[in-house]
């Protein structure tokens, strides 16, 4: 029997991803074929600072992107630190459907992306670069993404309320009609971070969990915090023990306010949003501001998360 489908992702403007998942997810398409197309549409956007093209490099002006995959069957690839590559989600599916292995990094990911006949492009835009000389000039890495941080950061960018900017890596997952899970991510890192960081959004945990049986979990945020709680597989699991998509995703978020208290956690942003084995789907943030887009067969909506603190 057919199940309906549904996809959902972090950031309220990455409702436009959603919108090329559905084309494909409407027409009883795969999941995971659904998401690598869905997050293409943020991968090309230069006006997204947080995702390939256009993404804020490192400080040594460097744009190095994060992402990975996971389908229905726990199957799962990763790319970290990859430069020139346009569509790493996709190197990503194809670490996972080629390769015996999991994980590539830095040159050998890239090698590898090249081998598959990715075209080396650059990834910092004029503006990114400005951006970046800007930040040199006080060289203050600052990854506590308050909302004083992100209205002043907003206003300073022109950006219209709701379409935060900096900020907004793309987590999506998705079921089919099959009723098969399958998430993706994709990132280009906190902006200005050290040459090599590599935060949650491509490792499978943390960034991202799939289990078919339960349901998938996706972050965004400040990545060392996400990883510190292994954040997606916690709301995983959480679903498996009997709790909501936006429960388990709550629960998350509390473990990462008990390891650094209520103060620092105040200082900090980190989300989630879930799906389950019915495609119902929740959300969970630390502090205000964080949004996501959910698309399903009754329609399309944008929504700000509860928050913790
Ligand atoms: C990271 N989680 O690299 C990412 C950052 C992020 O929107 O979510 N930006 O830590």
């Amino acid at each position: 029997s057919m199940v309906k489908p549904v996809v959902i992702s972090t950031w309220a403007p990455n409702s436009k991803a959603n919108l090329a998942a559905w084309k494909i997810l409407s027409a009883n398409g795969r999941a995971l074929d659904a998401i690598e197309k869905g997050i293409h549409v943020t991968e090309a956007d230069p006006t997204d600072q947080s995702v390939g093209y256009g993404g804020l490099p490192d400080r040594d002006g460097k744009v190095t992107v994060d992402s990975c995959v996971m389908d229905e069957k726990g199957n799962c690839g990763a790319v970290m630190c990859l430069e020139h590559i346009l569509h790493p989600v996709s190197v990503a599916r194809l670490v996972m459907e080629k390769t015996p292995h999991v994980q590539l990094v830095g040159e050998g990911a890239l090698k590898f992306a090249v081998s598959e006949g990715f075209e080396k492009v650059n990834l910092l835009t004029p503006e990114a670069e400005k951006a970046w000389r800007n930040w040199l000039k006080a060289s203050k890495y600052d990854p506590m993404i308050t909302v004083e941080h992100l209205e002043e950061r907003n206003r300073k960018n022109k950006v219209k309320p709701g379409q935060q900017n900096n900020h907004d890596t793309i987590g999506m997952l998705a079921i089919d009609m099959s009723g098969n899970l399958s998430g993706a991510c994709s990132t280009s890192g906190m902006a200005f971070k050290m040459n090599g960081r590599v935060g949650d959004s491509p490792i499978i945990g943390a960034g991202l969990y799939v289990d078919n049986e339960v349901g998938a979990a996706t972050a965004t945020g400040v990545g060392e915090e996400i990883v510190r709680v292994c954040g997606s597989h916690v709301v995983v699991e959480m679903m498996r023990n009997g709790h909501s998509p936006e429960e388990a995703c709550k629960k998350a978020i509390e473990r990462i306010v008990k390891r650094n208290g209520i103060e620092k956690a105040k200082e900090l942003q980190a989300a989630f949003v879930a799906i389950n084995k019915q495609g119902e789907v929740g959300a969970y943030s630390l502090i205000a501001g964080f949004t996501y887009a959910v698309h399903t067969p009754d329609g399309a909506y944008t929504r700000e998360a509860k928050h913790l603190l």
